[in-house]
């Protein structure tokens, strides 16, 4: 988890104590809602997948889903493409909605 003070401070930081190794966060300041139409989570055992590795990227995130319509929305403070990553690294397949 990392905290919104480090998150403002810039995308980036410098561990100094680890020489010159720059880790770079995929997070925003201000929470944002992304949807997603999602193809392949089809019943509530994806839904909890997803929404277990949307939560070990982002601990606030709220996630709603719908397995009718396959909308996956996502509430938090991860960039679009982190949470993208975190669908496919859950195994399933994000299209982003226009
Ligand atoms: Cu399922």
């Amino acid at each position: 988890m990392i905290s919104g003070a480090v998150a403002a401070a810039g995308s980036r930081l410098d561990l100094a104590i680890t020489g010159r190794l720059i880790v770079e966060f995929s997070f925003i300041q201000e929470s944002q809602m992304l949807e997603f139409t999602v193809e392949d989570m089809t019943c509530g055992h994806c839904v909890a997948t997803l929404t277990k590795a949307l939560q070990q990227l982002d601990a606030g995130a709220r996630i709603e889903a719908d397995v009718q319509t396959h909308l996956l929305r996502v509430t938090g403070t991860a960039a679009a493409s982190a949470v993208e990553q975190a669908i496919r690294a859950a195994g399933y397949t994000p299209q982003a909605r226009g």
